[in-house]
């Protein structure tokens, strides 16, 4: 899965003259609280950048509102902070209208699965070719502990002095049941392999889905609880086999992380210039030549 990835250097420096994780850093210092997941994801996302040779004109990070949704602004890449839940027809938007761009979608669990969760299974059947980082840390942690769609009985927040009486979601099932086409997921505590995910995922010609434990070390710190139940997916599991993966996510005791799932089904913006290109060749009217006519 993916190539090594250096710690320090990228495999070049041609684009954007990005050398080490300094020339991606923006002058913006995080202010997230002290051992937040999010200085996890925002790491591996640095190094993935890096070992990608990414061109920073040329990538777009989209984010939702949270303490999730301030990612962009620690990176020299275009960034988008847009409303509550609409980071992915957002990202949808960039990516639609410049289709050369990298465009990398970024939010929290209560962004893209409460008010946002109508969105997921569009991007997904649209398979437009963006990077889904959803950073879960079930709690709503900018308004301050309230629970989350992912919030499990398992965990007690000060919020729910009843506890959770509800059944919580769970993003990778979701993904699997929208037909992503790329599904993995990914812990903040383990960076390395965090990494090597979001590169795998940016590289998916398609939508690609990373679910990425992300704790809240103020409202609801689970570091302990995943630590004991995180496992790698075993080496045999077929990732074209999605009826595997649907077992997978479903082991009881065990947080499997790693990838899940991939179809290799062309992406929207691939089959739009194939398709106009036939047209063009037919002599018929392409979407462009249609939009045209209203100029
Ligand atoms: C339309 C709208 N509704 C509600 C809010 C209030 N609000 C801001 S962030 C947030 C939830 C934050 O939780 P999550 O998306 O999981 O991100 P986190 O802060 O945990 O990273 C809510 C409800 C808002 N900003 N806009
Ligand atoms: S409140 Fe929670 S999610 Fe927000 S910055 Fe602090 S630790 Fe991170």
């Amino acid at each position: 899965m993916g190539q090594e990835i250096s710690k320090e250097k990228g495999p070049t420096m041609a684009n954007g003259g990005v050398r080490t994780i300094a020339d991606i850093k923006s002058n913006v210092t995080p202010i997230w609280c002290p051992g937040c997941g999010d200085f996890g994801v925002l790491s591996a996302l640095y190094r993935a950048i890096l070992a990608m040779d990414l061109d920073l004109k040329n990538t777009v990070i989209v984010s939702g509102i949270g303490c999730s949704g301030r990612l962009p602004i620690f990176t020299k890449c275009y960034g988008f902070h847009g409303v509550h839940g609409r980071v992915l027809p957002t990202a949808t938007g960039v990516k639609l209208a410049n289709p050369k761009l990298t465009v990398i979608a970024v939010g929290g669990d209560g962004d893209g699965l409460a008010i946002g969760g109508g969105h997921f299974p569009h991007a997904a059947k649209r398979n437009v070719d963006i990077t889904y980082i959803m950073m879960d840390n079930s709690v709503y942690g900018l308004t301050k502990g309230q629970g989350s769609p992912t919030t499990s009985s398992d965990f007690h927040l000060k919020s729910l002095p009843y506890g959770v009486r509800e059944v919580n979601l769970n993003p990778v099932a979701l993904a699997l049941a929208y037909n992503v086409s790329y599904v993995a997921r990914a812990y903040s505590g383990q960076i390395e392999q965090m990494t090597q995910l979001y590169t795998d995922a940016i590289r998916h010609k398609g939508f690609s889905f990373v679910h990425s434990i992300s704790p809240c070390t103020v409202f609801n710190d689970t570091y302990k609880y995943y630590r004991e139940r995180v496992a790698g997916i075993p080496k045999e599991h077929d990732p074209a086999d999605k009826k595997a993966a649907l077992d997978l996510w479903q082991t009881r005791g065990k947080v499997y992380l790693g990838l899940f799932y991939r179809d290799l089904r062309e992406d929207l913006s691939s089959q739009v210039a194939r398709l106009s290109s036939g047209l063009k060749a037919a002599g018929g009217a392409t979407m462009e030549d249609l939009l045209d006519e209203f100029v």
